[in-house]
Parts: structure tokens; sequence; C-alpha cells
């Protein structure tokens, strides 16, 4: 390993024997999760990855360290210090300074990458943002997913983005994308987004096997397996409609700009549908890593 990379001796472990591991990113723990429900939902996403065998790799960066696997007490920190959230052009400055920070889908992504790791859990990804063709606004998470051979399991991208400009670039980047038991894109808090996919895959075992044929390709470009939530946990699309229109009316009526936006939008969301965005959230992240862990259990296999 030529990273200066700190790998948890139970994730080197698992990873030298074929064992399942999947990454967990920490900016959902950081800046996606209120205090103090993100530490329990940190503690749980880890618990349920391991209730299926599968070996939980957080990443973060803690005093310089790029850290694949975190301990009680360095999850705990993440959860409760005011740390910033990494993508992957901030690792050499937090690695130089020997800072610490929460990493993004991009940096998550990097670092998983480089120790070995082949399946990634997220809520929502990054992507392109409303206005973007004026403001220049997409995430680094879209161009990261280029280069690096990952498979990430999230529910699509916040209907607070542009969607169909996002999975234009998805496609521009040549990322492969497939719906889990769906052949449309969701919208995280929702089920659909009226995106059509290419692709369906069934269950895990056929995404384990595009995973061998990119790998078979000598690709090395993330697979995007889009899990959507059954329509029954959804959030209620009427809340949703009402919740976006207003809170994106509000946005621009206090003319925010910037990196302002999403967290503005994302709060007005949560308070405009009294906490239920952030339950269907939580249920989305923890949907998401079972379907992660299946992934990684079904790739062990082959
Ligand atoms: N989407 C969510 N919750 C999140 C994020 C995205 O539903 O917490 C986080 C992820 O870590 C993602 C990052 O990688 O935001 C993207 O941020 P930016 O647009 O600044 O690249
Ligand atoms: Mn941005």
């Amino acid at each position: 390993m030529s990273l200066p990379l700190s790998v948890a001796p139970d994730v080197a472990d698992a990873l030298a024997v074929g064992r399942p591991v999947v990454a967990l990113e920490s900016t959902i723990i950081s800046h996606g999760l209120p205090r103090p429900d993100n530490l329990a939902a940190a503690r749980r996403f880890e618990s349920l990855l391991s209730d299926q065998g599968v070996v939980p790799a957080t990443i973060a960066v803690l005093d310089g360290e790029l850290k694949a696997g975190l301990t009680p007490d360095e999850l705990e920190r993440i959860a409760n210090e005011d740390v910033p959230k990494l993508s992957v052009r901030d690792l050499p400055v937090a690695h130089a300074r020997g800072g610490s920070g929460a990493t993004t889908v991009a940096a998550t992504s990097f670092i998983a990458d480089h120790a070995g790791i082949r399946v990634f859990a997220t809520g929502g990804l990054g992507g392109v943002h409303r206005g973007a063709s004026q403001s220049f606004d997409e995430s680094a998470d879209l161009k990261t997913l280029s280069e690096v051979p990952i498979t990430v399991v999230s529910a699509g991208v916040k209907s607070i983005l542009d969607i169909g400009a996002t999975l234009e670039r998805l496609e521009s980047l040549g990322v492969t994308v497939v719906g889990y038991g769906t052949d449309e894109f969701p919208s995280f808090w929702l089920s659909s987004s009226g995106h059509q996919l290419d692709w369906s895959v069934p269950d895990a075992t056929a995404v384990a096997s595009v995973m061998d044929s990119r790998d078979q390709l000598e690709m090395c470009t993330a697979l995007v397996v889009a899990n959507p939530l059954p329509e029954s946990e959804q959030l209620d699309p009427a809340l949703h409609d009402r919740a976006l229109e207003e809170a994106l009316r509000l946005a621009d009526e206090k003319g925010l700009v910037g990196k302002e936006v999403t967290p503005f939008l994302l709060q007005t969301i949560v308070d405009l549908t009294g906490g239920q965005s952030l339950a269907v959230n939580l249920r989305i992240a923890e949907n998401n890593i079972r379907v992660a862990g299946e992934i990684a259990t079904a790739w062990s296999k082959l």
C-alpha cells in the first residue's frame, strides 16, 4: 500500500481473506444529520453491517491520518466535533496540517479504493445543482466517480438538485448506473423521479456480476447502484412537492447563493415536513447499507 492510509485491523483482516467489507461515508454523520441523533445513527449504520456478517469501514480523516475503519472513540469525534467536510481536493491539506474532517462521497470513494474496498453505501450522491449553467456548481462526487472503480449504493440525488442534468453528467463521465429492482432513478426522499434508466438489476448477485465484468474490461469507473425506498416508506409526495417548492422560493427570496443554498434548503425541508424528511433520510441510509452489505457478500463469493 503506497498511500499514507490507516486501515483498521478488522477491515485489513477481512480484506486479506476476502470477507465482505462496506465503506461508509462520514459527511452524512457530521453535516447530514443533527446531533445527537447522528452518533446513534452512525453506530446503527455499522451494526447493521456487522449483523449481516459484513465488516463496516467508516471513512474519515483524523489528525492528518486517512482512515478506513474507525474506533468507537473516533466515530464519536466525527459526530461531536465541528469538523470540516472534505472532498478529494481537500485531502492533501488536511493530511499536511494534521487536521481532521469528514469525507464526502468523492473523498470516501478515493480512500476506500486505495484501501482495497469495493463496495460503499451512502444516502444520496452529490450532483448538478439547479442553475448550474450559470453557477457551475456541480459536486466533485461526479468527477471522482468517473475515476474510481467502486460500487456505490445510493437513493439517487436529492430533488433540490437538477436530477436530469446529474444523469446527463454521469453519462458524459462514463459512470455506469443501474437501478436496483427499478428502471427509474429515485429522487432520494421519493422512490421515483420520472427519469428512466437504461439498466435495471434484480439483486445483489447481478450487481456483483456487473462488477466482475467491469474488472475484466479493466475499467476504472464507478458503478452507481440506484436503490429507491419502497413506495410505502417514501416521503408523502404531495408534502414533498409543497416543501420543496416553498424552500426553493424562500432561498430565492433571501438571495442565497453558493454553498449556503444546500444547508438552507435541507433544513427548511426538515422544518416544513415536521421532521418527516429526516426520518425518511435515516430509512434511506439504512436501506442502502443493507443492500450494500448484500452486494459485498455476493462479491466475496465470486
Ligand atoms: N446528499 C445527501 N446527504 C449528504 C450529502 C449529499 O443526501 O450528506 C453529502 C455527501 O457527503 C456528498 C456531499 O458527497 O454532500 C456532496 O457535497 P458537494 O455538493 O459540496 O460536493
Ligand atoms: Mn458544490
